[in-house]
């Protein structure tokens, strides 16, 4: 039979499969060999999985296959982290999934939405300024999400759960705002929900970058920087500092968003530190 993982627990799988749910194990040939991810599509019969179909798209902490789409969720407050944010979409473009910026809390105010239409307009992607607490515009969010497994990605207390909560009229469990800070996620594992035409996975977090991604290719993974990358004026050019950067001058003239190179540089001496490590 062939089904999705929607939760893994210890050595435990759980697989829905047509309207049905197995929970199953790993059979003792994979152990140790294959990963199996919340979000595979596998093989199995009596008990056990046998095999993991090809994945479509392979996210690390929170570890997720085949996601078609994230909703990057930000919010006023916590305020956001535009680094994690920028490694976010980076990991989104490197393979291949959707992004829509889903703006939260918009009953605290529009001064965030403000910001990410400014800083994210170059990346083409959709913006959406929500509410999971008075219910604005949630119906618009939840039809441009119909019919693709979409993760829920970003800090905690952001109110993830809580936007699952107000469109699905589920009752997952929500945290408070003392949490902040503390490292501390009340969601705690990756699990996918099924809502007739949806399919969510609530994630404890922010998707990060993933080690495959060397510094040298970065730049490809920024939608707004792809058009001008061959106008540098050297070869190789890494966009940190080269003379006849075209990147650069966009960036100060405002053509793309200051913030957004600036954090790319950081991102790429990251990468390049990462590098000296490994
Ligand atoms: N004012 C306001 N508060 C909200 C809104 N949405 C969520 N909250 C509050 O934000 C807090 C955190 O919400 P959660 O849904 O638990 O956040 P989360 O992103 O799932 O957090 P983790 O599971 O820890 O990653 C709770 O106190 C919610 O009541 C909103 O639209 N407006
Ligand atoms: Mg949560
Ligand atoms: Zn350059």
């Amino acid at each position: 039979m062939k089904g999705q993982v929607f939760r893994s627990h210890g050595s435990e799988y759980f697989i829905r499969s047509g309207d049905e749910t197995y929970r199953v194990v790993a059979r003792g040939k994979m152990k140790g060999k294959t990963e199996i991810l919340v979000g595979d599509y596998v093989e199995f019969k009596s008990g056990a999985i046998d095999s993991v179909y090809p994945r479509t798209s392979r996210f690390i902490r929170p570890s997720v296959a085949n996601v078609e789409m994230i909703a990057a969720v930000l919010s006023a407050l916590p305020r956001p982290d535009f680094l994690m944010l920028d490694k976010l979409l980076v990991s989104a473009e490197k393979e291949g999934v959707d992004v829509v910026f889903v703006v939260n809390k918009n009953d605290l105010g529009k001064e965030i939405y403000e910001k990410v239409r400014r800083e994210y307009a170059g990346t083409g992607k959709e913006i959406f300024s929500v509410s999971a607490e008075t219910g604005e515009n949630l119906d618009t969010l939840k039809d441009r999400l119909k019919g693709r497994l979409t993760a829920f990605a970003g800090q905690s207390a952001v109110g993830k759960t809580s936007l699952v909560n107000a469109m699905f009229k589920t009752s997952l469990k929500v945290g408070d705002l003392s949490s902040i800070g503390r490292g501390r996620h009340t969601t705690t594992y990756s699990n996918i929900y099924f809502f007739d035409a949806w399919k969510i996975v609530d994630t404890p977090g922010f998707a990060v970058l993933e080690s495959e991604i060397g510094a040298g290719e970065l730049a490809r993974y920024y939608p707004e920087f792809e058009a001008h990358l061959n106008e540098c004026r050297f070869r190789g050019c890494t966009h940190t500092g080269e003379k006849g950067c075209a990147i650069a001058s966009l960036a100060e003239s405002g053509e793309i968003a200051r913030e957004r190179y600036e954090r790319y540089q950081e991102i790429y001496r990251q990468l390049k530190e990462k590098k000296k490590y490994e």
